[in-house]
């Protein structure tokens, strides 16, 4: 191990992190609202996809992102639900980010995508390591809250809660006091984990996968060992300054370099083909295909001379942020020192987009505008206006008025579209992402709580949509529009009579949305809506991992942000509204599901790797 490694890994030592990743959780929600659905192999459909699957069906044979077809050829009984409006998922994400959130004494609480919420719960172990009664650790208390020292559970401080990485027999576990303070952290965390799963389950009805360590990238990558509704710690030592060996290294060197959350496919690639002096072979699958080849991390990091120059000479060059080779050179070495981030009130932007086989009339256009317009309104009601009641001097009264206010103004509205290019002569047409948008300032009417939405909506439209869209596209036809994107940018949030960080922390926590980079939750379908794209199901998990990788979080690539996981690098929207048209300015927002090596089916809107699609567009000739 060189030296450098060591001290960024040792830095981390003083975080003890948690990661949470709900088991098959778009099944899970409707087996919340079904509860007969969970004996039943359960599938939820998006497009032909099987976007994921409950645990009954995997058993069966099914897995997450198979093709319907295969999946009602392979369990005939499959029970299919659609899972395109998004509402129910990203209500539920919330109600659970609510809950994980009301754990933290610092509102370190960070989402990734709708499914994974990350909890740096350093202080909270810290205090109730150093409460502990050394002389009957086997009858300890847990503390949960700062100010309450009965609030709490009971838990036997000699041993892990549930599986650890290594495994250890459970006797060789147990801890003592000469094990020292990281040991000590990381078990009482294991048991907070426990806690928190066991009460996730009981109070709300879903359960997770949870992984127990000292940094985001180390706390996400070991909870995969124990799927689902389990857990794994990854024990000490983590460095092996005074001992012989250390275990992270040989956990993180098992991994498939495509799989550490951070690097991303160009990255893999570039990694892949110095390992193996030649580019490396892909498996073409129809939807997500099985893939790469197999280099592991360890195949990188012990390959000759290499370290973090080496790393910035491969995957450098024009447009990449300076560091690169440091920061790849961490992750392969189990090494993150990102923190997990604060949790915000509200979110930076709300947005909503929808795309289309086919856009290409000022009605059609109008009456797409129309759906959308109700959906974003919906969204900022939703998301930005807080029901409290008066304050009044009878604490009893249930007759207090109910007041509205609101956490934020957003001050800009944004129309995006992304126009098909033309056709070249021989019928083909090259792909294109370009996103093109006009920004004007958001109307104040809009803030309205006495209107309706569908009438706030039909202003909306005449005076600031239409004329926006007129800007974009000045020719009366001509165009055909692939996707239009409406977002409410520029957020200032409204002052509170309460104060910040004493307000209500459980209904702050329940509004939190949007920890969205490097590929955002983006906003989903408006209901009864026929063609919503996979955009915004680059969630979490897994497959969000595979979706990472091949996710553009800006336009230069291969981007490096403090932040891979979290929500600072969302970018801030610009204080200024534009006034030319700005070819793709959306895209950092945005457009940064897809790269080039990512390719959206023009036909039913699927969105797949390059190298699946003439798999997938054979399909649809078929069928
Ligand atoms: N999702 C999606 N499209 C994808 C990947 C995921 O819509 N390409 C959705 C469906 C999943 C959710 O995101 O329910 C979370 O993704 P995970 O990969 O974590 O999958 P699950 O939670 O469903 O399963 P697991 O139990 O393996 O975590
Ligand atoms: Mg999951
Ligand atoms: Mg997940």
């Amino acid at each position: 191990m060189n030296g450098p490694r060591r001290k960024r890994l040792k830095r981390q030592l003083e975080s003890t992190i948690i990661h949470f990743d709900y088991d098959c959780f778009y099944a899970s929600v409707f087996e919340r609202e079904q509860p007969r659905l969970k004996a039943l192999p359960l599938a939820v459909q998006q497009k032909q996809i099987v976007v994921t699957c409950n645990y009954e069906a995997r058993r069966r044979g099914l897995y997450k992102l198979q093709l319907i077809t295969e999946a009602k050829k392979v369990c005939p009984d499959v029970v299919i639900v659609l899972g395109e409006d998004l509402t129910r998922f990203r209500n539920a994400s919330k109600q659970l980010y609510g809950f994980l959130s009301s754990f933290s004494w610092n509102s370190r609480c960070e989402r990734l995508g709708f499914d994974e919420v990350w909890l740096d719960v350093s202080d909270l172990v810290d205090n109730n390591v150093t409460t502990l009664n050394l002389s009957n650790l086997s009858n300890s208390f847990f503390r949960l809250s700062k100010h309450d020292p009965t609030v709490g559970f009971q838990f036997d401080a000699t041993n892990y809660a549930g599986p650890v990485y290594p495994e250890t027999p459970n006797e060789t576990q147990a801890v003592t006091i000469s094990h020292g303070l990281l040991h000590f952290r990381l078990l009482l965390a294991s048991h907070l984990a426990q806690h928190i799963r066991q009460k996730l389950e009981y109070d709300l009805g879903y359960t997770a996968t949870v992984g127990v360590s000292t940094n985001k990238l180390l706390s996400k990558l070991v909870g995969n060992l124990h799927k689902p509704n389990s857990q794994t710690t990854l024990i000490p030592p983590y460095t092996a300054d005074h001992d012989e060996w250390d275990n992270v290294t040989p956990f993180i060197d098992d991994h498939e370099v495509g799989k550490i959350p951070g690097i991303g496919l160009k990255i893999a690639q570039k990694l892949r083909r110095h390992v193996l002096q030649r580019p490396a072979d892909f498996n073409a699958g129809l939807v997500y295909g099985g893939t790469k080849e197999d280099v592991r991390v360890r195949d990188v990091r012990t390959y000759p001379d290499m370290g973090p120059d080496v790393l910035e000479r491969i995957l450098g060059g024009p447009g990449t942020l300076h560091g690169i080779g440091t920061r790849v050179w961490d992750l392969l070495n189990g090494s993150d020192d990102t923190a997990v981030s604060q949790a915000r009130e509200v979110p930076r932007q709300i947005s909503i987009e929808d795309s289309y086989i086919r856009l290409d009339t000022i009605d059609e256009v109008v009456k797409q505008l129309r759906v959308l317009a109700i959906s974003l309104l919906r969204r900022i009601r939703t998301d930005l206006v807080e029901d409290g009641q008066e304050p009044t001097e009878d604490s009893a009264a249930t007759s207090r008025p109910i007041t509205q206010r609101w956490l934020a103004h957003p001050k800009t509205l944004r129309l995006s579209t992304r126009p098909r290019p033309p056709q070249n002569p021989d019928g083909s047409r090259n792909r294109s992402f370009a996103r093109i948008s006009r920004s004007a300032p958001m109307p104040n009417f809009i803030f309205s709580l006495k209107e309706s939405i569908e009438t706030l909506a039909d202003r909306l439209i005449r005076e600031t949509l239409i004329p926006l869209f007129k800007q974009l596209h000045p020719e009366k036809q001509g165009w055909n529009l692939s996707l239009v994107n409406l977002a409410a940018t520029n957020m200032v949030e409204g002052a509170s009579e309460k104060g910040g960080a004493g307000r209500d922390i459980g209904k702050m926590f329940s509004r939190q949305d949007d920890v969205l980079a490097p590929f955002r939750v983006r906003d989903g379908p408006a209901q009864g809506d026929m063609k919503h794209v996979a955009e915004e199901q680059h969630m979490a998990g897994e497959h969000a991992e595979q979706l990472q990788i091949r996710a553009k979080p800006h336009q230069y690539e291969p981007k490096f942000s403090t932040s891979r996981f979290g929500s600072e690098d969302v970018p801030t929207p610009s204080q200024e509204y534009d006034t030319d048209i700005d070819i793709d300015d959306t895209r950092e927002e945005d457009n940064d599901m897809l790269d080039a090596d990512t390719y959206r089916c023009d036909e039913c809107g699927a969105v797949m790797p390059l190298f699946a699609m003439g798999a997938h567009e054979r399909w649809h000739i078929q069928n």
